[in-house]
């Protein structure tokens, strides 16, 4: 029986062109700035997300840590939405090591923070507060099932935030799913924020890595970091040379796990037991409800038993990542599997 895994996009393998590259990838001491694959790596993300400069990392989490870390003092407060990945996900890191309160707002379903929320948390320059220095966004929005930040939304949010004398900081750990969903460029995602990350482990393939980029003095303070927490790495270029092909090679084709995501989405939605909306799977993250008489956690040892791999996203929820791995058969593969332990489900009287 074929293993189908759909924890994560973070699962895929290197692509026979990414080896290829790791062998020949041209090398240096990244430490001392001389490993001519990461400039490359580098300069190439900057001019992704408009960006003056980037700095690779090496993960999604270590971008985000260095991005407070660069733009907040030890005791300020830092705003983000109550599903963010860097409050869920990353060990509190903000807090442990940045010494930030990480204080929330809401997040509505659809990834956003709404204005007036934050304009009422925002803090007045009162002796008792602690000064609130920076927004936290993310797009694709990873808990509110990969919804998307728009473009109009972005400018409005970072404007306001702006306006108060915060920085913006977005998580866009999936930010190509976010654009190919919408059409347009990364760009014209990233333009009104301060600074911005994105990672080459995701659906891009790449075994490791994530850029931060930001202006060329945000950099510099992030390069220190970096060392500071261990993240300077010497011959780097091995794993950048293949988040350079991650790039070149990876984007395009992102479309088609989007169209694997709403094909599981629209098959779940026929399942009698599964609470799901397939007109909000934007991109290639599923979420969706084990309705009563069983849990997510029971749900997802049963599938596992069956060969589909899920992960637990709350009591009765589960998350489905589609990726580069994975195609159409794969998901009507998953659909009968997941069908057939419904109705024998049904059929026992747990449902
Ligand atoms: N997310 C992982 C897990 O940590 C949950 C996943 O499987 O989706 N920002 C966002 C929005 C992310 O989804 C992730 C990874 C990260 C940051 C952290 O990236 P890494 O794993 O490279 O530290």
């Amino acid at each position: 029986m074929k293993t189908i895994d759909l924890r994560s996009d973070t699962v895929t393998l290197p692509t026979e062109r990414m080896r290829q590259a790791m062998y020949e990838a041209e090398l240096g001491d990244d430490v001392r700035g001389e490993d001519p694959t990461v400039n490359r790596l580098e300069e190439l993300a900057a001019g992704l997300m408009g960006k003056e400069a980037a700095i690779f990392t090496p993960s999604g989490t270590m971008s985000n840590l260095l991005a407070v870390l660069a733009q907040t003092d030890s005791g300020d407060e830092i705003i983000l939405g109550n599903e963010a990945h860097i409050l869920w996900y990353e060990v509190g890191g903000a807090a442990a090591v940045g010494g930030v309160i990480m204080r929330t707002v809401p997040n509505n379903p659809d990834g956003t923070i709404t204005p007036t929320a934050l304009r009422e948390t925002i803090r007045g320059k009162d002796i008792h507060f602690p000064p609130t220095t920076l927004l936290c966004l993310e797009n694709a929005h990873n808990r509110c099932g990969g919804a998307v930040l728009t473009p109009d939304y972005t400018v409005e949010i970072s404007e306001l935030a702006h306006q108060n004398g915060l920085l913006i900081h977005l998580d866009g750990a999936r930010i190509f799913s976010a654009a190919i969903a919408l059409g347009i460029s990364a760009v014209e995602l990233t333009k009104p924020v301060d600074s911005v990350c994105f990672c080459l482990s995701k659906n891009l393939s790449a075994p490791v890595g994530s850029l931060l980029c930001g202006t060329k003095e945000f950099v510099k303070r992030s390069r220190k970091y970096r060392k500071m927490l261990g993240g300077g790495m010497r011959q780097s270029g091995i794993v950048a040379a293949a988040g350079i092909v991650a790039i070149e090679h990876g984007i395009d084709r992102l479309i088609d796990d989007h169209q694997t995501a709403r094909q599981l989405a629209q098959g779940l939605d026929s399942i009698a037991g599964i609470g799901i909306k397939p007109e909000n799977v934007q991109t290639n993250i599923v979420v969706f409800e084990i309705n009563k008489g069983l849990s997510a956690v029971d749900f997802i040892k049963q599938m596992d038993a069956k060969g589909v791999r899920l992960s637990y996203f709350g009591k009765s929820r589960v998350r489905a990542v589609t990726h580069r791995m994975i195609n159409g058969l794969d998901i009507d593969e998953v659909l009968n599997r997941i069908r057939g332990f419904m109705k024998g489900l049904a059929a026992s009287g747990t449902l």
